[in-house]
Order: structure tokens, then C-alpha cells, then sequence
């Protein structure tokens, strides 16, 4: 293992991720993500200019070790920058750069590419079906800078004229266009946690009078995408608060100020409103501003028909408009005759009856689960050894894990290097050597692979050469632009083949980014039923797929659930509550999910099915 993963495994599990023990603003101002954010320009600009593809995938690469480790790069890269070397990916070149970046907020080279071209122009990326390549032509012989521009030029026809572009590539990219409205201004789950706790640690550390300080809205109910961050605080006072929290380093403008309510705009673009409230009424509060929306109006629904009104103020008698309660939310849920609810169930489909009937379910947690089992290692496109992985699981407290390399036809352009049958045959051979090593300290190691679909559903390895491993999980990578039928033919081929285990990342959404591809998703989970596979949720943060309906379709079907982290990194093992808060989301209990069990029984749940579904069959 590299000193690096070393010193981030050591520090990880001294201080997790979560829980932000620093102000911002005590080193620069820039946050790690700012820096990925202009490295991930500066090779996008590159692309679009048509420079050397490999400077551009090595930025890239460095963008995404830059994102994905927990320490404050700002500080490192002013304070001791040669440790800037020992991160994977990262060279003289580029930490230079970063350093630059950590002092001055921006780089020359950045500022120079953007002389050359709009800044306006990288949001036409973000759109599902324009690449580097596209944008510099619609640059070039179009003029167009924008994604108003773009629409313009799509719908007058006038885009159809560009060489190479075709009728059907004009309608993916109007569609793209409409994907790109629906999701604007919205941000990752894991970003807004991480700022959400970021703001809550700058308002305590400011305003000793605090007492209660939770995130509210959807980030408690732990959906995939956050719109904005809603916290509530109860404090003596409420103007020291409001005047803290204006103060937060990272604050674009003051969109409104109040004196118990203020809204920011941050430079990321995320709005955060603080409300503070009587202690007396925080759970009331907190029960109205956790949301949603819908499970609101049903628990209103449900108040006036006990002649009761709710507010964010508290539980009133209607008759009398006397205050009955609203301290806690416990309160608000038993004057309506329900248990308390979990945030991730609000979303009024079906907990207000489950609840009112005793039928709620005991929701799966992080605790409960004993393995993760897809993970990637240098033998593909990973950034570290089995061995590095290993630890990383022990020193999180695992039981077991699957490593599950890339198959040979994983396309190249991401830097993998799948295995094929004889290159699998000894990887696994070594993580049965490192199996045994890790035994006697308590942490099993399953050798797996994630096998590529091929377009027309058999798999990249041959039946025999899958057979030999413990876990075989089938995921499809590219060729996304088949239609429905033939879509998910290919998966319900794939589940028919016997040979597969788990089907990885089923519906191959990446969030903020790419919707699903077309599948007939019921069907896919019939053939998983029928033929004993296992589903994923995928856990890692801009995936999380099966999503939340779609693993509730699949429990409802009676099939088990894997949830898996996908680590490409040690640190990313920290993912897997995520996948969790998912699972939760989807009603899902400890026993829908597999690898909550001791690793006998998983491997015994997960060939057994098949095995029984083979021999009915
Ligand atoms: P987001 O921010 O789009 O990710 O989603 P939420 O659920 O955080 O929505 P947000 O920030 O607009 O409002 C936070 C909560 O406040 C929401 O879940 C329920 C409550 N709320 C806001 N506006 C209304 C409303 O007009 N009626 C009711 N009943 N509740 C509301
Ligand atoms: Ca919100
Ligand atoms: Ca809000
Ligand atoms: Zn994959």
C-alpha cells in the first residue's frame, strides 16, 4: 500500500468524514471540490481545444483524487505541498498547480483557456449526448455558446446541417437539454452533507448560546439529490445565529435576512436557509421543514380529522386553538395516533397507513451489514492493492469482502485494463493467498469479478473460468442507446445464464449526469426472481442504483438486495451508508439484504438460489 493510503487510512479512521472537526476557513478558503471543479475545466478546455489526451485524462484522474479524499488540500498544498506527490495520480505538474490554485483561488492556465473560450460553453458538457468533440463544431460553425443556443440551433434544424450530426442525435440532445432543466441546481446527497455539516460546525463554534442544530428537508430524509439545505437551530437568541451564519466563508450573497430566518446562496451555487426556533416547538419544526411536501399534507389530513391543526408552530386543538404539544416530534406523530416515522419513509407512500397499523418496517442499518462486495483493485481500473483494500474493510469493521475486478471488454478510454480468463485466474488465485492471511485477524476475502454484458447479453469470460469464484456480478458499460425490448433482453439474458450472482449498477443512472438507460425494469426483476440473481444498490454517491423505487419494486418481488460501495479507492469503502440510506428509503429490512449476513451464508444465499432456480428449471 502506498504512504499516502496509509496516511488517509490512519487519519479516516481517527475522523470521519462526516464529522467536520475544523471551521472552513481556517486554511484558504477553497474547498476540495473547488479545486477538482477547475481541474475538471481545465480538461474539459483541453478536450474542446483538442489537446493531448493523455494530459486530459490525467487531469481528470487527479480531479477525482482530489474529490475523493477527506483532508483539506488547501491546507496541505500551502503547508507541506510535496505531499501533494504521494497522492495517486497526482505529478509535478499537476500538484504545481493545485498548489497555485490553493494560494491565489485560480490558475494561469485555467484563466488563459478561458480567454479562448466561454465559460458558458463547459455547460453544454453537461449535456447527455454532447462531448468535447460536438461542442468545439457547434462552437465553430454555429457560434454556439450556450445551452440556449444550443435549443435555438436544435429546434430550428439548422443543427442537423453540422457534419456528423444526425436526425437522431439531434433529438437525444433536445432530450439531454430537458434532463439538464430537471436536475439544475441540484446537488449530490454526499456534497450537501458535507456542507450541511461544514455550516452546522461554523454556526456552533460561533454562537455559544446554541443548543439544538439539525438539517432538516431532504437531506434528513437522505434522498439521492438535494435542492436546497434547510436547518433548524434553538438558541436564547436568535441574532447572533443570523449574524454567524452570514459570515460563513463560502457565502456567494445574502438572499434574505430575517430575524429568526436567513438564506444564502453559497459559491457553490447551494442555497442554505437557518431558521431558528423555540425550543418548545422544535420538533413541530423539525417535522414540518423534514417534509415532504406530500407526507405533510397527509399527516394534516389526518390531524383535522381528529379535529386537530398542525403547523410548523405545533399541535393546536381546532375548537379551542389551544397548543397541545410540539416539542418533539414523537408528540406531533402520537396526537395523530402514529409511531414516529423515519425521515427516509416520509414521502407519503404508504407510511402513514404501515404506521397507523403497526406495519412499519424495521428499517436495515449501517450496523447490520457484514460484507461489501464489489470493489476494484490495480488489477483493473482501481488505485490500489488487494492488500490495500483489505485493510481499509478491517479497519472499518467489516467481516468480508468481494474484490470484483473489470472484465477484459470494460472499454479502455477510463484507464482499465479488464482481466481475462487467465489474468482472472490468477488474481484470484492471489486473493485466495490474501484470504488466507486476513482469516486469522477476522475479515474473509471472496474472489469475484464484474463481468461486462455484452451488447447482445452473454458475458465477456467463459461460463468455466466464472465458475471457480464466489461472487460473479454482471454489469453492462457501454452501448446504453438500445431501445427498451432490446435493452432489456440483453439483462434478462445475462440473469438467464446461470453463470451470474448479482446484477451491478441494474439501470446504470449517474446522477446530475446520465438518466437510466431505457429498461423494462419490472421485467428485469422477474427474471432476477425467477432465476435466483441478486440486485445491487450500488452505493457509490453519484449512482445509487437500483434507486429507491426500484429496490422497493424488487423487495416487493421477492428479490435480495447486495449493497456494495464499487470502491475504486481504499477511502471510498466509507460509501457504503449511502447505499444504506437507500435501502432505507426502499422499506428495505436487514433481512432483504444479503450481506447482512455472516459470509457462509451469504455465499450459501446467493448460490443456493440459483442453484434451486437452476434445478427447477
Ligand atoms: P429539496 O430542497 O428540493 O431537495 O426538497 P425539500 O423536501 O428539502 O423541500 P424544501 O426545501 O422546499 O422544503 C423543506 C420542507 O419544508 C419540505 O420537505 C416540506 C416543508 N414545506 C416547504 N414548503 C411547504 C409547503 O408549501 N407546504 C407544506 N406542507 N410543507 C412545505
Ligand atoms: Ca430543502
Ligand atoms: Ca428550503
Ligand atoms: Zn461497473
Amino acid at each position: 500500500m502506498g504512504s499516502f493510503a496509509r496516511w488517509l487510512l490512519n487519519s479516516k479512521a481517527a475522523a470521519p468524514t462526516l464529522m467536520v472537526t475544523r471551521g472552513p476557513g481556517d486554511n484558504g478558503e477553497m474547498e476540495n471540490a473547488g479545486i477538482a471543479r477547475i481541474l475538471g475545466e481545465i480538461a474539459d478546455l483541453m478536450e474542446i481545444k483538442g489537446d493531448n489526451p493523455f494530459k486530459v485524462r490525467a487531469l481528470r484522474n487527479a480531479a477525482q483524487t482530489v474529490e475523493s479524499v477527506a483532508q483539506d488540500l488547501c491546507a496541505i498544498a500551502v503547508r507541506e505541498p510535496s505531499r501533494l506527490r504521494e497522492m495517486p495520480g497526482i505529478g509535478e505538474r499537476i500538484a504545481a498547480k493545485i498548489v497555485e490554485i490553493a494560494r491565489t483561488g485560480d490558475c494561469e492556465e485555467h484563466r488563459v483557456l478561458l480567454e479562448e473560450y466561454p465559460p458558458s460553453l463547459l455547460e453544454l458538457l453537461e449535456i447527455d449526448g454532447v462531448g468535447p468533440k460536438k461542442a468545439k463544431l457547434f462552437f465553430d460553425l454555429l457560434g454556439i455558446r450556450s445551452i440556449e443556443d444550443l435549443e435555438r440551433e436544435a429546434r430550428s434544424g439548422r443543427l442537423a446541417d453540422v457534419p456528423k450530426v444526425r436526425e437522431k442525435s439531434v433529438e437525444k440532445i433536445l432530450k439531454g437539454i430537458e434532463d439538464h432543466r430537471s436536475r439544475a441546481g441540484r446537488f449530490l446527497l454526499q456534497e450537501a452533507e458535507h456542507v450541511a455539516a461544514r455550516v452546522v460546525a461554523w454556526l456552533r463554534a460561533g454562537v455559544p448560546g446554541i443548543d439544538r442544530i439539525e438539517p432538516a428537508g431532504s437531506l434528513r430524509r437522505r434522498k439521492e439529490t438535494i435542492g436546497d439545505l434547510d436547518i433548524l437551530v434553538t438558541c436564547a437568541t436568535p441574532e447572533p445565529v443570523m449574524a454567524r451564519f452570514v459570515d460563513y466563508p463560502d457565502v456567494l450573497s445574502v438572499v434574505g435576512r430575517g430575524e429568526t430566518k436567513t438564506s444564502v446562496r453559497l459559491r457553490s451555487g447551494l442555497q442554505v436557509d437557518v431558521r431558528v426556533v423555540p425550543a418548545d416547538t422544535f420538533g413541530a419544526a423539525l417535522h414540518y421543514f423534514t417534509g415532504s411536501k406530500t407526507h405533510n399534507i397527509a399527516i394534516r389530513g389526518r390531524a383535522l380529522d381528529r379535529g386537530l391543526t398542525i403547523s410548523e408552530y405545533g399541535v393546536f386543538d381546532v375548537k379551542t386553538e389551544k397548543r397541545l404539544c410540539g416539542a418533539t416530534e414523537e408528540e406531533v406523530f402520537a396526537a395523530v395516533g402514529l409511531p414516529f416515522v423515519p425521515p427516509e419513509l416520509r414521502e407519503n407512500r404508504g407510511e402513514v397507513e404501515a404506521g397507523a397499523g403497526g406495519r412499519l418496517p424495521r428499517l436495515v442499518e449501517l450496523a447490520d451489514l457484514q460484507g461489501d462486495v464489489h470493489m476494484h483493485t490495480e488489477a483493473s481500473d482501481g488505485h490500489e492493492t488487494i492488500e490495500a483494500m483489505a485493510e481499509a474493510a478491517l479497519a472499518r469493521g467489516r467481516r468480508y469482502i468481494a474484490i470484483t475486478d473489470h472484465s477484459k471488454a470494460r472499454p479502455r478510454p477510463k484507464g482499465g485494463h479488464g482481466l481475462d480468463e487467465e489474468r482472472l485466474r490468477a488474481h484470484a488465485r492471489a486473493i485466495r493467498e490474501a484470504d488466507r492471511a486476513y482469516r486469522k485477524k477476522g475479515l474473509r476475502l471472496l474472489a469475484g469479478i464484474e463481468v461486462d454484458i455484452l451488447v447482445d447479453g452473454t458475458l465477456d469470460l467463459a461460463a468455466d473460468a466464472l465458475e471457480e469464484l464466489d461472487i460473479v456480478i454482471a454489469s453492462a458499460h457501454y452501448k446504453f442507446d438500445l431501445d427498451r425490448d432490446e435493452q432489456t433482453a440483453r439483462f434478462v439474458r445475462a440473469i438467464e445464464s446461470g453463470a451470474v450472482d448479482v446484477i451491478g449498477h441494474p439501470t446504470g443512472r449517474l446522477l446530475l449526469q446520465r438518466s437510466s438507460y431505457p429498461l423494462d425494469v419490472e421485467r428485469v426483476v422477474e427474471a432476477a426472481r425467477k432465476h435466483g440473481v441478486a440486485l445491487e444498490i450500488n452505493a457509490y454517491p453519484n449512482r445509487l442504483d437500483l434507486s429507491d423505487a426500484n429496490a422497493r419494486l424488487a423487495k416487493e418481488a421477492g428479490v435480495p438486495i447486495v449493497i456494495s460501495t464499487d470502491s475504486h479507492h481504499p477511502s471510498h469503502l466509507d460509501l457504503l451508508r449511502f447505499g444504506v440510506d437507500v435501502a432505507r428509503r426502499a422499506w428495505l429490512e436487514k433481512d432483504d439484504v444479503l450481506n447482512t449476513r455472516p459470509v457462509d451464508e451469504f455465499l450459501e444465499a446467493l448460490h443456493g438460489k440459483r442453484r434451486r432456480a437452476a434445478s427447477r428449471a
